[in-house]
């Protein structure tokens, strides 16, 4: 049982306490009268990323597992609000685990794992706010990213030849519409080969990028952690001779499809294996390129199902996936933060992975990964980010306009608008889509973007300010209201589920672009129209 300082109970064990059934281990807790549960990061358990409510772990089951899921952080902290206080657990196990909120019982909460140890953290602080503050003093704090990263940022999968990204970097500059970063994704590697260009899209990478750069713009790849098992590809040579990559425990290499067809896969929990990747980093650094995409690092392949039995070498320990599947998901992510590779010490690295575990927050940031254009996907992206801020992972953001499907044009322009109010900003559209930048629907949607893109740079001194706080406290940029207001039950109504605070001074209340008016709730405080000064 955990009580305040003034005696309230804050939580307890139920009379079943902690049980094992064969190697799972599950904690059974009681649940305190009205007990809101918050937090879990990116898991949602259902069929992503619709939630139902702000509490929204409340009568749900959460699965985290480190495979391509649909949702792919895996954050096992959560917290628990009531009128005798707040406080959180951060369980601290890397196994297949589940977080069970009254599905299909209603005794208790569960949390329990497949394998490995009972370790959890209960946290006490009288505020949800320095409760997120203590979990990110055990897991970590955001690094303040370099200031770029705070602007606008372009995507597709994917631009090339490098002539059609001269035109996507001169468009934006023509248009007047302010941008930082374009990203280059997989096609522009040879055959989807880790450290390769494309010879034919791109000649010249260093050209390219030292011209995009006097036209203000950086560049980010993506890159992703399968090897290509083809003898005299470097990478995959010296991977195999030097014993960098992943294995069976009978010694053979692991091997998995993905986009360059049968992969090794790098071991990231071997320092060996993370020092030579960072000095491999030098084929992207030489070249110009600013900040790095980890994708597929769950990890994912074809099949999505990673035999259990291979090995890591985990510092000398070897384990199995199930206890370092975060090896591609975290430590691969954390060799691109080390300096080492930057000639210049002073350069702040910026990293934007899909995958992670508790502690990502330390070396990336975050996407929600594939999305669709929706309304629905939209306002679920705006929950998840402040679900992951909850849980520690600051930087974060969702595709604009929707990964899968088309956008409408209002869809779009609301997109476009809200974006401007997230951690992370940028556009993102699938592979055989129509064009989806923020021209490409009409003259409307190019000002009403236009306009939000404007905005978003007047705001940089207040988002970077807050950004710097963040690195400092661990608290989110995007706040859901259950952080200030976690005893107004107003907030955790589904029709108000969507308002957040936006670096501490915004108010945010998204609603679809189909609506033309909506309701919003106003938590106690004077409240200011942003565009007229006038109080409401
Ligand atoms: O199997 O690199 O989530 O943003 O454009 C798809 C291609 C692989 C998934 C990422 C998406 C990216 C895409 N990638």
């Amino acid at each position: 049982m955990f009580f305040d300082l003034n005696g309230n109970l804050l939580n307890a064990d139920d009379s079943l306490g902690t049980s094992w059934i064969g190697t799972e281990v599950t904690s059974y807790k009681q649940v305190q009268k009205e007990e809101k549960f918050i937090g879990l990061g990116e898991k949602n358990g259902e069929s992503r990323p619709i939630r139902e409510s702000l509490h929204q772990l409340e009568y749900r089951l959460f699965r985290i597992w480190h495979r391509d899921d649909p949702l792919y952080m895996s954050i096992p902290f959560y917290i628990g609000i009531h009128d005798k206080g707040a406080y959180g657990i951060y369980f601290d196990n890397t196994h297949k685990s589940v977080f069970n909120f009254g599905a299909s019982t209603n005794r208790f909460v569960y949390f329990s794992a497949e394998d490995g140890d009972l370790d959890y953290y209960f946290i006490y602080q009288p505020t949800v706010a320095e409760i997120i503050s203590a979990y990110t003093w055990l897991t970590g704090r955001m690094q303040l990213p370099p200031k770029w990263a705070l602007g606008f940022q372009q995507c597709r999968y994917s631009y090339y030849p490098d002539s059609e990204v001269y035109t996507l970097a001169q468009t934006f500059r023509d248009k007047k519409m302010p941008a930082d970063v374009i990203y280059l994704d997989i096609h522009h590697m040879e055959a989807y080969k880790v450290f390769t260009f494309d010879g034919e899209k791109f000649s010249d990478p260093k050209g390219m990028i030292t011209r995009l750069k006097e036209k203000g713009f950086k560049v980010v790849v993506i890159m992703d952690p399968g090897i290509k098992t083809q003898q005299g590809y470097l990478p995959y040579d010296e991977g195999l001779e030097n014993g960098l990559f992943v294995k069976y425990p009978d010694g053979k290499t692991y091997e998995g499809q993905v986009w360059p067809g049968w992969c090794a896969f790098p071991d990231f929990t071997k320092e060996e294996t993370r020092s030579w990747w960072a000095e491999k980093m030098a084929f992207y650094t030489d070249a110009g390129v600013d900040g790095f995409w980890t994708d597929m690092n769950e990890p994912a392949s074809w099949g999505q199902f990673t035999p259990n039995l291979i090995e890591f070498d985990y510092e000398g320990e070897k384990a199995p996936i199930e206890r370092h599947a975060i090896s591609t998901a975290c430590k691969w992510p954390e060799v691109l933060r080390k300096d080492r590779f930057f000639q210049n010490p002073d350069k702040r690295p910026f990293v934007l992975t899909r995958s992670g575990f508790a502690g990502i927050q330390r070396f990336a940031a975050a996407w929600t990964g594939d999305n669709v254009a929706s309304e629905e996907h939209m306002l679920a992206g705006i929950r998840l980010v402040n679900s992951m801020g909850l849980s520690g992972v600051s930087f974060a953001g969702y595709d604009v306009g929707g990964f899968a499907a088309e956008a409408s044009k209002s869809l779009f322009a609301r997109w476009m608008s809200l974006g401007a109010f997230a951690p992370f900003y940028r556009a993102h559209s699938m592979i055989n889509s129509n064009d989806a930048e923020p021209w490409a629907f009409g003259e409307e949607v190019e000002e009403i973007s236009r306009n939000y893109m404007k905005l978003r740079y007047r705001l940089l001194p207040t988002i970077y300010s807050k950004f710097y706080s963040s690195s400092l406290s661990g608290l989110p940029i995007s706040e859901s209201l259950a952080i200030q207001y976690p005893l107004d039950e107003n907030i955790y109504l589904s029709a108000f589920q969507n308002e957040y605070l936006f670096c501490d001074a915004f108010l945010i209340a998204p609603v679809e672009s189909t609506k033309e008016i909506t309701k919003v709730y106003l938590p106690a405080g004077d409240w200011y129209y942003l565009f007229s000064d006038k109080k409401t």
